[in-house]
């Protein structure tokens, strides 16, 4: 038994759950149990095979390499994405004794493990590397461009069916990965791509990622004019643009787009919110550019610090006197399409889905992020402080009512039995002006856009 094959055993033994994936594995253990690796074996564990090549792509540019990213859906359902990063390195691997390039595709590692301290999406929600795609695709091959060579590599259910070869010269400047590879019918339900949710995660990771250009093109496709079906993604100044892109034709409430980018700790925050005159709630949050649709930390932490912000400088500024009702945490929201980005160095995520982060460290570097930014903003927009005061007071003030309203209703309906006995009645019927103003933390969940 060769040394890595005794190390993988060892490894195998100890049974890591997908959780706490620190160490080197089998790709077997991959094709035992795909859904583990990759959340499921159908529609969306099929496109998240793409998410997982192009989010290593994406952490070249995080650490600045890259800025630019094409996919291309070929017509046998293959998938190929190209950047121009540094390229996977090819020089050989100093305990394994062959090239980076053939150990990245071929054994399963957590994130970080090359470039420790950068935020690497690919360590997050099902982050478990190209390797994983590499293990369930019947064909995959990897091209290198770096330092005037095209080096390339082929594969089969995750085994080499090929050492590294220079097939070519490039540029001395030129540099980058190509991936290519084919999904593995005997894994999935179905091997068929859809350019909708390809495009939208591209599309989300051009607006995440300001100055990265993203494209997708469909060559399955094929209009009159003999063109293939294609888009591009860029964003020159990412959530800004997201935010406005969310609110489409809504009417704003003010113009601005407040823009919070901050990092406190090793936690770097960023967020654009504005208002518009609906009466909804729209916050989109993400985690090393990962959609956490259950929320988390850092969705308490951003509504700590709008509800505690925009409270106190409506008391401050004795805006609240004549309101006259009780403000809860939800009436600052109302209108409210905000975008939390945050990256995290070894973010926990937890829930149903696994999309909710759990890091307890966030919440506080969130909340003083938006309290610090958005207390200059209110200081210096005295106008539209006031606007979104008197849209908050609105908000209270129509959900107080409604509230009346209903208990009016129910006391008359012949469904309640009789009616609520006559002293509950009375007390919840009495006047709101007379209640307290208070905060109450609400921890609802949110959904994806
Ligand atoms: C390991 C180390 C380095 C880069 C990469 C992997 C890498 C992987 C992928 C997958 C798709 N595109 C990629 N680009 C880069 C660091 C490179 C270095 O230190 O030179």
């Amino acid at each position: 038994m060769s040394e890595e094959e005794k190390y993988i055993e060892e490894q195998e033994e100890k049974n890591y759950s997908a959780s706490n994936i620190q160490v080197l594995e089998g790709l077997e253990a991959v094709r035992k149990r795909p859904a583990m690796y990759i959340g499921d074996t159908h529609v969306k564990g099929l496109h998240h095979l793409v998410s997982e090549v192009v989010d290593n792509s994406i952490d070249e540019a995080l650490a600045g390499f890259c800025n630019r990213i094409d996919v291309f859906i070929g017509e046998d359902n293959s998938i190929t994405v190209r950047d121009n990063g540094r390229g996977i390195p090819v020089d050989e691997h100093e305990k394994l004794h062959k090239s980076a390039l053939e150990v990245v595709m071929t054994v399963l590692h957590a994130g970080g493990k090359f470039d420790k301290g950068s935020y690497k999406v690919s360590g997050g929600l099902h982050g478990v590397g190209v390797s994983c795609v590499n293990a369930l695709s019947d064909y995959l091959r990897a091209e290198v461009r770096r330092g005037g060579k095209i080096y390339m590599q082929e594969y089969s259910l995750g085994k080499p069916t090929s050492e590294v070869k220079i097939i070519g010269d490039c540029l001395e400047e030129e540099h980058g990965t190509t991936i290519i590879f084919h999904p593995d019918a005997n894994i999935f339900s179905t091997t068929v791509y859809e350019f909708d949710i390809l495009s939208k995660r591209l599309r989300d990771l051009a607006y995440l990622n300001a100055g990265v250009t993203l494209s997708i093109t469909d060559l399955r496709t094929k209009d009159e004019n003999g063109n293939c079906h294609s888009e591009t993604y860029y964003s020159e100044t990412g959530l800004d643009e997201f935010v406005r892109y969310i609110d489409g034709n809504k009417e704003a409430l003010i113009q601005d787009v407040i823009h919070i980018k901050s990092k406190k700790g090793d936690i770097p925050v960023e967020v654009a919110m504005t208002y518009n005159t609906s009466f909804n709630e729209n916050i989109y949050s993400f985690v090393n550019n990962i959609n956490t649709i259950e929320g988390g930390t850092h969705l308490t932490g951003f509504r700590r610090g709008l509800g505690s912000t925009l409270k106190k400088y409506a008391e401050d500024n004795k805006m609240l006197e004549k309101a006259k009702v009780e403000i809860k945490p939800e009436d600052f929201r109302e209108g409210l399409t905000a975008i939390i980005s945050v990256k995290v160095l070894e973010p926990q995520f937890e829930g149903q889905t696994k999309t909710k982060l759990g890091n307890t460290e966030v919440i506080g570097a969130v909340e003083t992020s938006v309290r610090d930014a958005l207390n200059t903003y209110l200081e210096e927009h005295p106008n539209q402080a006031k606007t979104v005061i008197e849209k908050v007071i609105l908000a209270a003030q129509a959900r107080h009512a409604a509230q009346n309203a209903r208990l009016k209703v129910q006391r008359k309906s012949p469904l309640a039995g009789g009616g609520l006995p006559g002293k509950l009645a009375d007390c919840s019927s009495k006047d709101p002006a007379e209640s307290e103003l208070f905060l109450v933390e609400g921890d609802s969940a949110q959904a994806g856009p």
